[in-house]
């Protein structure tokens, strides 16, 4: 009976729009769907880092070194935040590098994959954080106070990395032959594991019912998949790219039909089997058995203050 009252309170405030905070009362199910979000989010940002700071020693110039820096550095910041936010779940954030470092904790699955040219990292800021932009956005207005307010200050950001990438897409597009080849083949590369970001279908989406019951998610997959698809054609087709997708269609809508994406792939990639898996887990273990000095002089100078 108790429990039935609270969930109806609880019910009752997420319908009128009002932030669950941290020591509100929440079902146990809505508290684990955000530790699980939340904390992927968290990692996703972090491993985030890795194609990127591939190219760091060789950007083209020492303006778009800073800048590939400056970003790099935000996505760190952003990975920050989330664990913060996440932690006040109640699990605290030793528990969730050790659920990513057991394989217990996904990872947005486009960072599994290779940034072998410059044009990666124009492709990695204006489509991955474009994508990620469009479902931020909406996760801006989620129930979760902490993760909603976490979200605001990344959306800023955000938006800054998206035209970074989109003005050396831009430049490549504009380019010598070869330039104008190594924007295309990135975009290649990039355009179907982006569109891979926001999930699978609904249909196929296990979690998405419950989330947007919770206003946890307040959009589905698939809105989300094309409203981003709908912002990019354009943005393709302004700087003379072509869009990685034969059967692209404008429709009397507004919006594009496409292709299906290929849903193997994407399982195929999740559980483990992507180009890149092994390499971004591996590299994240090392860093974080490397920085745990770092850690512990924090702690000690922590305790002495
Ligand atoms: N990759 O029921 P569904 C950035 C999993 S980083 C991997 O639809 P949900 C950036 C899903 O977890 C920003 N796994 O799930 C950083 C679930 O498995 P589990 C990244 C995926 O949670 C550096 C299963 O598939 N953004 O911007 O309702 C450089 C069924 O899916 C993926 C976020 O993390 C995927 N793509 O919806 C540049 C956004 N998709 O957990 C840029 C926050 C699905 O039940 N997350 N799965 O075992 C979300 O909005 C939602 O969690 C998702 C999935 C839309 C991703």
């Amino acid at each position: 009976m108790e429990d039935q009252n609270n969930m109806e309170r609880f019910q009752a405030k997420i319908d009128a729009g009002i932030k669950i905070e941290p020591k509100d009362w929440m079902p146990e199910k809505y508290r684990q769907t955000l530790v699980r979000q939340m904390s992927q989010h968290a990692h996703s940002e972090v491993i985030g880092m890795q194609p990127e700071g591939n190219w760091l020693t060789r950007a083209p110039s020492l303006r778009a070194k800073k800048i590939l820096m400056a970003k790099i550095q935000d996505e760190g910041g952003h990975g920050l935040y989330l664990y913060c936010a996440a932690e006040t779940l109640g699990v605290s954030r030793d528990k969730f590098i050790e659920w990513l470092h057991q394989g217990k904790a996904k990872y947005a699955s486009v960072f599994n994959y290779p940034s072998p040219t410059w044009a990666d990292m124009g492709a990695i800021g204006w489509l991955v954080d474009g994508a990620a932009i469009v479902n931020q956005v909406s996760l801006q207005r989620t129930s979760y106070g902490p993760y909603s307010r976490a979200m605001v200050k990344i959306c800023k950001e955000e938006s800054f990395h998206q035209r970074q990438g989109y003005e050396i897409m831009a430049t490549l597009a504009k380019g010598t032959k070869e330039q104008k080849e190594m924007a295309q083949g990135a975009l290649d590369r990039w355009w179907w594991p982006s569109l891979m970001m926001f999930g699978p279908h609904d249909s196929e989406s296990a979690n998405t019912k419950d989330s947007m019951k919770w206003g946890i998610k307040l959009e589905t997959n698939d809105d989300l998949r094309q409203q981003f698809i709908d912002k990019t054609i354009p943005q393709i087709e302004l700087i003379g790219l072509k869009i990685p997708d034969e059967n692209a269609v404008l429709q009397e809508n507004g919006s594009y039909k496409t292709s299906d994406i290929d849903w193997d792939e994407f399982w195929n990639v999740i559980k483990g089997n992507g180009p890149c898996n092994v390499q971004r887990l591996k590299h994240h273990v090392k860093a974080h058995e490397e920085g745990a000095w770092v850690r512990e002089a924090a702690i000690a100078y922590g305790e002495k203050q």
